[in-house]
């Protein structure tokens, strides 16, 4: 069976400076694209790249890490603000972090109730198994939250970017607080030893949410990052797997963890020295939701 393009093969488009183009879906061996020049595609990225770069230099609130954590919190934050500039970095070029899979590479996604919410909210299909729901592989949350992220005109993901600091300024009582971050694209921010003054981007912004996680190449980064800065006292490092403890927990104590910085998901679990709860999302979704809580506490204080 051949495929067909659904509607008229051909079509004739009226182009800027060519004239009539044809263009045609025709899988018989005929299928025509409208001409293009290579300058127009790179101009074309160029264009936007960099005015987003221009435009987001001062944003409303930095979420550090496009994790479950991090996306649940863009997403309730976004939506709920059309009026935010939410802008989110995220070190690797997959955004998603450790959410494409459940444990030791399974696919299927546990979240317990009442996290179950936020899957209605978003249109995820799950099973219900009760105290809680089963969605049949985890990309199709990830995958759909993210497309529902990037859908939102206010929201700009820069992926292949590391924050590799924390910009921090002294309010006028002299108390210090975080005030945005520094950035790099990942390839040059793991390559400060090849090279010498690779010199950084920054971002300001009121609020700064770190969702770094508390594993991969650079996780649990703000939190290790305010140690040095002698910002927080030490590492609470996370504690061995216990699910009814670690998921409240995170939840619970989701908060603005120095000035100007909230911190969520499992970064937190390094911060504060709780458990972790293995794979099971459901304390990720509602950790996000409440950072994204705290952020607007943070910015209309
Ligand atoms: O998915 P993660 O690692 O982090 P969370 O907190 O969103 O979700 C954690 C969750 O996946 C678990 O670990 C589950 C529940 N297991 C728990 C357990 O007990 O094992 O996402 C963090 C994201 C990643 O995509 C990183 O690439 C990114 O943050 N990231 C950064 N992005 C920009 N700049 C950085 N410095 C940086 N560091 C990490």
């Amino acid at each position: 069976m051949s495929l067909t393009a659904v509607e008229a093969p051909a079509t004739t488009l009226k182009l800027v400076g060519k004239g009539d183009v044809d263009v045609a879906e025709d899988y018989e061996g005929s299928y025509r694209f409208a001409p293009i020049e290579e300058a127009q595609v790179t101009r074309a990225m160029i264009k936007r790249y960099f005015n987003t770069m221009y435009e987001r230099a001062v944003s409303d609130v930095v979420i550090v890490g496009a994790g479950s954590a991090g996306l649940s919190c863009a997403y309730t934050l976004a939506s709920r603000r059309p009026d935010l500039k939410v802008t989110i970095i995220e070190a690797s070029v997959a955004p998603g972090g450790g959410a494409w899979l459940g444990g030791q590479l399974m696919t299927a996604m546990v979240i317990r109730k009442p996290a179950d919410r936020f899957l209605r909210e978003l249109g995820v299909p799950y099973e219900d198994e009760g105290a809680f729901v089963v969605v049949k592989h985890a990309a199709l949350f990830t995958a759909t939250l993210l497309s529902k992220v990037l859908a939102l005109p206010n929201v700009a993901l820069m992926n292949a970017t590391t924050v590799e600091d924390l910009i921090v300024h002294h309010d006028f009582q002299g108390q210090q607080r975080v005030a945005g971050v520094v950035t790099n694209w990942t390839l040059v921010a793991l390559n400060h030893d090849t090279q010498s003054c690779m010199d950084p981007a920054t971002i300001t912004a009121p609020v700064v949410v770190s969702t770094t996680g508390h594993d991969g190449p650079s996780g649990a980064f703000s939190t290790k990052r305010l140690v040095t800065m002698g910002l927080t006292k030490g590492l609470g490092n996370m504690r061995g797997l216990d699910m009814n403890r670690a998921e409240p927990a995170i939840v619970n104590g989701t908060r603005e963890v120095v000035p100007g910085l909230v911190m969520a998901g499992m970064e937190l679990a390094e911060h504060d020295g709780s458990n972790r709860m293995g794979p099971t999302f459901g304390g990720m979704i509602a950790s996000g939701i409440k950072a994204a809580q705290e952020a607007l506490r943070v910015l209309d204080a």
